[in-house]
């Protein structure tokens, strides 16, 4: 895992973010590139310091169930300073996760191309996040169903809005939701179900046992690329 520093014309300052590269990572091949999302509280350190992203994606490589990917963990709040604010949930601070789309497209994705040897186009980038950042990777994804292979939210939290999604049967990503059983957000997930499928969207929404928290989003990340990046 790499932490190292993008420069952001969105927010005028210098931002963090990890990269995992798979082991044996060579310049001479090309990777698929995975941006995984934070919640409401978290940093680009979140994923890292309880998901345990590396072992799950180590173990999915070694196993032959996941080709070799990057996952790329960015600071999904787009504000300067980015530091995790006193009040997580103030309109700046929400303004700021939709603020990230900008910053995602115009300053992190190409600072990650010219930077890894990875792929660019559209079959080979996939968007995921938990809670905040899953609200995050539907409204990004799916309301730029040209840009993503693979979307994928866990926990989705009420920054979800279908009216930025601009994806239709033909044109639509792979889609997993999943959810707690008794997370309080589930109305969330329900809701961009229901949309999806009202809409005649393929995609897959599961719910498993669990509240709104790691077990299940550590569950949402493994399932996400052993069965939908693959
Ligand atoms: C809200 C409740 C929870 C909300 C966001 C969250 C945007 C996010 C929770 C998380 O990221 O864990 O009403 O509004």
């Amino acid at each position: 895992m790499i932490k190292t520093t993008y420069y952001s014309k969105t927010t005028g300052v210098d931002r963090g973010v990890h990269v995992y590269l798979p082991e044996g990572y060579s310049p001479q091949k090309k990777y698929p590139v995975i941006y995984v999302l934070h919640g409401i509280g978290g940093t680009e350190d979140e994923w890292i310091q309880h998901g345990t992203p590396k072992e799950i994606a180590d173990s999915l490589i070694q196993q032959g169930l996941l080709k070799p990917v990057i996952l790329v963990f960015p600071n999904g709040r787009a504000m300067n300073p980015d530091t995790v604010p006193s009040d997580i949930f103030s309109p700046a601070a929400q303004a700021a996760f939709g603020r990230f789309e900008e910053d995602l497209f115009q300053n992190l994705i190409p600072f990650i191309e010219k930077t890894y040897s990875v792929y660019t186009d559209r079959a080979h980038r996939g968007i995921c996040g938990l809670s905040m950042g899953g609200g995050q990777a539907l409204n990004i994804g799916l309301g730029n169903p040209d840009r993503f292979a693979w979307v994928g939210a866990f926990s989705p939290a009420p920054n979800t809005d279908t009216k930025l999604f601009r994806v239709t049967a033909r044109n639509a990503p792979k889609i997993y939701i999943l959810c707690g059983e008794s997370d309080y957000l589930i109305s969330v997930s329900e809701g961009a179900h229901q949309y999806l499928s009202q809409n005649k969207i393929p995609h897959t929404y599961k719910t498993m046992p669990g509240a709104h928290d790691w077990p299940v989003w550590k569950a949402g990340l493994k399932t996400f690329l052993q069965d939908f990046v693959r």
